[in-house]
């Protein structure tokens, strides 16, 4: 495993659109294990996505710390968005700030594990927070831009 480097805000790859993955071969694999020690190692986030590390393919991980644990996404598709969540989200790509931003409070996801199986699942609160702010990566979207309006701030000064 290796450590990569986290693309910030203001490198436009961050708003490309992420590919399919056609075929979990190793590459894949060893890029979503550096992605997870990136993702432990930067302040212990909670979720990273591969575009984060530049590779614009369509797979994420999420770690909130429950019982779940790691869990890794290839090609995932929200198939059921329900209610509503206020969340004050920050992301490893936009480091130093944080904003609130509405999200549906459920979610079902289906995607393929490492192996290539397919499995789906609910998701709800915080776990559904992290899968929708990994999936908008997907997509090039940014949690500053769904933000709402004037709750951008600015956190410890970092550069
Ligand atoms: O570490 C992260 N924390 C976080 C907090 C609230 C909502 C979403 C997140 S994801 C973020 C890591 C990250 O940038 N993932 O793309
Ligand atoms: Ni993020």
């Amino acid at each position: 495993m290796a450590l990569r480097n986290i693309v910030t805000e203001g490198d436009p790859i961050l708003h490309k659109t992420s590919r399919p993955i056609e075929e979990i071969n190793d590459r894949i694999l060893k890029l979503l294990d550096d992605m997870a020690e990136t993702m432990y190692y930067e302040n212990r986030g909670i979720g990273i996505a591969a575009v984060q590390v530049g590779v614009l393919r369509r797979c994420f991980i999420v770690d909130i710390g429950d019982e779940h644990g790691r869990i890794d996404f290839i090609n995932p598709e929200i198939t059921l968005r329900e209610g509503e969540q206020l969340c004050t989200e920050g992301c490893l790509s936009v480091p130093g700030k944080q904003a609130d931003v509405k999200r549906p409070f459920k979610i079902h996801v289906k995607a393929l594990d490492r192996n290539g199986n397919p499995f789906e699942m609910d998701a709800e609160e915080l776990l559904a927070n992290c899968i929708c702010h990994e999936y908008d990566h997907l997509d090039g979207v940014l949690f500053v831009d769904r933000a709402e309006p004037g709750s951008v701030v600015m956190t410890n000064a970092e550069e």
